[in-house]
């Protein structure tokens, strides 16, 4: 693993750990204001369900010169399994889950690694100014992948601003979310063929097909919205209300992308080491086994990619991340 407990603790704020019972801390002395709970209740307001439905972004003026992805990335290992990919002047990014089930036979990464690294090829070898298609995209590299008769097996998902239309394509429990506001505009469904069996790519004549299996769908992008973009590291981990939460978080605090990244996948890393709080694994596990489940979390890689949609006259911050692993 490339990084250390304490390194990873460094980045959550311990307003977090409050807020979602990740920790136990000694109650204030007598007298004593607790000013880190007191920080956390400013910072996480409980949701508010009272407003109306979901935006929508029709009447939405068009900024001049259009929309912009800024992404970062953060990437903590567990048997080093994940990829991804971005590329900002292109405005896509991926990531990609290779399936455990293949450790011990072959390299279970193989499969993620080969589909990000095309769909990258695929990204920097385009005409530029060229919308990026997931749908189309996630395929050219499936295809390229199996062609080369790839080991192992994958989930993905890809994420684009074409235009100023956010659109994505992902196969399996890898996933994202769009925000807008601090609330879930839209976000993925895990496609599962059961509990923890996830649809994946492979290089099986008779396998899935991206074509006929991808979950595709856009919404037209704000600017201001916040696209996170997971394997399932993150997301069997952070429920939806914490993500929320969050996102609110650090929009008050004008977190960039890479204080993003790097908080979502430092809580979830401590999220799935949690031996007495539930997660949204164990809650579906438990639901969908009819088992004893007890409340804990997921240990698995954490992959977490963060895009912030900015008008395009902002210099371009960050240009792009070549695959697999920004952090090498
Ligand atoms: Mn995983």
């Amino acid at each position: 693993m490339a990084r250390t407990l304490i390194e990873t603790d460094r980045r959550i704020p311990d307003a977090l750990r409050v807020a979602f019972g990740l920790c136990q801390r000694p109650p204030p002395a007598p007298g004593q204001h607790d000013e880190v709970a007191n920080f956390a209740a400013v910072l996480l307001p409980p949701r508010d369900d009272g407003g109306t439905s979901e935006p929508m972004d029709c009447d939405e003026p068009v900024a001049p010169g259009g929309l912009r992805m800024v992404f970062e990335s953060s990437y903590i290992r567990d048997h080093d399994e994940d990829a991804h990919f971005g590329h900002a002047e292109a405005g896509v990014v991926g990531v990609a889950d290779g399936v455990g089930g293949y450790r011990g036979r072959v390299d279970a990464s193989a499969f993620a690694r080969g589909l990000m690294n095309n769909a990258y090829m695929e990204v920097v070898t385009a005409a530029p100014g060229t919308h990026v298609c997931p749908r189309t995209l996630l395929d050219r590299a499936h295809q390229a992948t199996a062609a080369a008769g790839t080991a192992a097996a994958s989930t993905a998902v890809i994420v684009s601003l074409a235009g100023r239309t956010l659109k994505w394509a992902y196969v399996g429990d890898s996933g994202f979310v769009v925000f807008r506001d601090g609330r879930i505009l839209r976000r993925s469904q895990s496609q599962q063929h059961h509990f923890n069996c996830p649809y994946q790519l492979n290089s099986k004549p008779d396998g899935i097909r991206v074509a006929a299996a991808a979950a595709v769908g856009e919404v037209p992008a704000k600017e201001g919205d916040i696209v996170v973009v997971g394997t399932d590291g993150l997301f069997d981990n952070v429920t939806d209300d914490e993500l929320e939460r969050i996102v609110r978080m650090g929009t008050a605090l004008g977190f960039s992308p890479k204080n993003f990244a790097e908080v979502l996948a430092g809580f979830a890393f401590e999220a799935a080491r949690c031996t007495n709080r539930d997660t949204p694994f164990s809650v579906l596990g438990r639901r969908e086994t009819g088992q004893a489940f007890p409340a804990c979390g997921k240990p698995d890689d954490i992959t977490v990619v963060v895009a912030h949609i900015v008008s395009h006259t902002l210099p371009l911050m960050i240009s792009r991340s070549n695959p697999h692993n920004c952090e090498q």
